[in-house]
């Protein structure tokens, strides 16, 4: 299971990034319909958290299977993982309050069939665009440099579950207002904490509009960085 993924130039239509979906992807539909998507030669490349909260986190393994359609890991699909393994650091009330219940109520057959796809998205992922590599990553770079997360994504540095967290849990960019932005790259977008509007913090784009509550989804067109909003 490759832990980062590259994607290469789309020569023949548009690439957008989405916030957080959260079973949501009905409402996703509506969205890209609006935005003129072109399933033949567009692709769209998700920031994580597919599942939880909403009436059809089901159907994340048939959007997976889109072949224009590209996912980092979320949190919630971290979750999936450590129920199957077991990790008493799950609180499973807990799991079920923040939207779990569709997973944890399926046969465990249904777990496992979710979790093994889920498990295979990779932490982070990058896209050429005509103006320079865009990165995804669900909740926060921890590194300065995206070669140092490729790096360490890639086996290339020690693993330290310290690192491992901050990909799909630290808030700690937006917290601190820290726009230090990440060097080697021309934009790294993230999701996981709802904003009412997009927000960027130096090259780091924070796009969880909350379409899957209150809010809307923003779509992002990678060559232009331009927003579309839901
Ligand atoms: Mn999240």
């Amino acid at each position: 299971m490759a832990r980062f993924k590259h994607f290469k130039l789309n020569t023949r239509g548009r690439d957008f990034a989405v916030g957080d979906i959260h079973g949501h992807f009905q409402r996703l539909e509506q969205v890209l319909q609006r935005a003129g998507f072109d399933s033949r030669v567009d692709r769209l490349f998700s920031v994580g958290d597919l599942v939880d909260r909403g009436p059809q986190s089901e159907l994340a393994l048939d959007w997976l299977a889109k072949p224009w359609f590209h996912a980092v890991q979320g949190n919630h699909e971290v979750l999936t993982q450590q129920y199957l393994a077991g990790d008493p650091q799950l609180d499973v009330f807990d799991y079920r309050i923040s939207g779990g219940g569709w997973f944890l109520d399926s046969p465990p057959e249904r777990q496992r069939h979710y979790a093994a796809a889920l498990g295979q998205l990779p932490v982070a992922l990058e896209v050429e665009t005509r103006r320079g590599l865009v990165g995804l990553v669900h909740a926060n770079c921890p590194f300065p440099s995206w070669a140092t997360l490729r790096d360490y994504l890639q086996g290339k540095l020690a693993p330290d579950p310290a690192i491992d967290e901050v990909f799909q849990w630290s808030r700690e960019r937006l917290k601190t207002k820290n726009d230090a932005g990440v060097q080697g790259v021309r934009a790294v977008i993230v999701g996981h904490t709802p904003l009412r509007r997009p927000r960027r913090l130096g090259n780091v784009w924070h796009i969880d509009t909350a379409g899957w509550s209150e809010g809307y989804f923003t779509l992002v067109e990678l060559a232009t960085m331009r927003f579309v909003a839901g």
